[in-house]
């Protein structure tokens, strides 16, 4: 048995480093100098290339580097195959933090007070008064989002696929009661995982139901966002501002739009970023229960694609 790490664009020397020490026994291999896959039955992987999963005969679980497990091609593995992907409390947290201080951060006009400080203009303003929140996905990082907005005074709602009763937070489910969750929202987010019935969630359809003013929050995939339609959405007044995090193509090109858009504010995929401490210790216990064929941690439902 051996286990292969298989994460595009970044140095994985320390990650490495951190593995082999905590399985000395156990034959780890890097793609892409690995030579023969036979007897790979782990895979660690992050943006791994499509031609990868066809030359593991033995595969018995794939491990996400991160929380989302999108890139991993569930239709191209075996039904027996398991995946499982980085759950952390420390996620939710530093993904609380990051909303909160946008949504602050708007309500409270930081953006233009730092442009008129430019222009040496004294302008003062008061606080935005909508304080209806909506986040799109109550799953790990979802609740605990939703539930720091309400203890920082905003009506929350969510949105998720199964019914749920939540303190404080006013639950939807479902296509057909979309949009009465974004009815006149001032703040969106988005914490849906990538799969094909969220795909393009983000367009004009949606954004027509929220409040002019609305800021559009998405920390989740880019591939959610209909980049189109969410500008001309902003240019028609139809929606107020959005704060960018994940992007269809990562890095985001320099010639893109977004850059420059005074109404967009972009980051660079970094709203909760994983420690490497943290996922070393669940990789290793998920690997050390592939090997005693014990049940892994935070498996996903494959079926449901998240
Ligand atoms: P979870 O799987 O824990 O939660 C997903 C939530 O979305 C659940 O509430 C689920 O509903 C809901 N959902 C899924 N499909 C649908 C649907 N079709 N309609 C309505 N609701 C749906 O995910 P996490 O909270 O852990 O993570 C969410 C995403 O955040 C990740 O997939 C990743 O893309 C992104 N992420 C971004 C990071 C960043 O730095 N920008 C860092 C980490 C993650 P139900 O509860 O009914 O199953
Ligand atoms: C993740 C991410 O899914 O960083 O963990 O986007």
């Amino acid at each position: 048995m051996s286990v292969l790490v298989c994460i595009t664009g970044r140095n994985n020397e320390k990650l490495m480093a951190q593995l082999r020490e905590m399985l000395p026994d156990v034959e780890l291999k890097l793609w892409p100098h690995c030579g023969d896959l036979d007897d790979v039955e782990f895979v660690l992987a992050w943006n791994a290339p499509l031609e990868l999963w066809q030359q593991l005969p033995n595969l018995k679980v794939v491990q996400s580097f991160g929380a989302g497990v999108d890139g991993i091609p569930m239709d191209l593995l075996p039904e027996s195959v398991e995946v499982a992907r980085i759950v952390d409390p420390k996620l939710s947290d530093d993904m609380a933090e990051y909303i909160l201080s946008h949504v602050l951060a708007h309500k409270l006009r930081h953006q233009n007070y730092l442009v008129e400080q430019a222009k040496q203009n004294w302008k003062p303003r008061r606080a935005r008064k909508g304080i209806a929140a909506g986040v799109l996905g109550l799953g790990e990082l979802g609740r605990v989002v939703a539930q720091r907005l309400s203890d920082n005074g905003f009506a929350v709602r969510g949105w998720s696929r199964s019914a749920k009763v939540l303190n404080n937070i006013e639950c939807y489910s479902g296509e057909a009661q979309l949009a009465s969750f974004a009815s006149e929202l001032d703040y969106l987010v988005c914490l849906l995982p990538l799969t094909e019935a969220t795909h393009g969630i983000l367009n004009r359809q949606l954004f027509q139901h929220v409040s002019n003013d609305c800021l559009l929050i998405n920390v989740a995939r880019g591939q959610h966002l209909n980049e189109k339609e969410l500008i001309e959405a902003i240019d028609m007044e139809e929606l107020g501002s959005a704060v960018l995090d994940v992007f269809a193509q990562e890095p985001l090109p320099k010639t893109h739009p977004f850059w420059e858009h005074p109404k967009v504010t972009v980051t660079p995929h970094i709203a909760a970023v994983t420690s490497l401490d943290t996922v070393v210790a669940q990789i290793v216990d998920n690997i050390q229960a592939c090997i005693s064929d014990m049940p892994i941690k935070n498996g996903i439902d494959v079926s449901k694609g998240y």
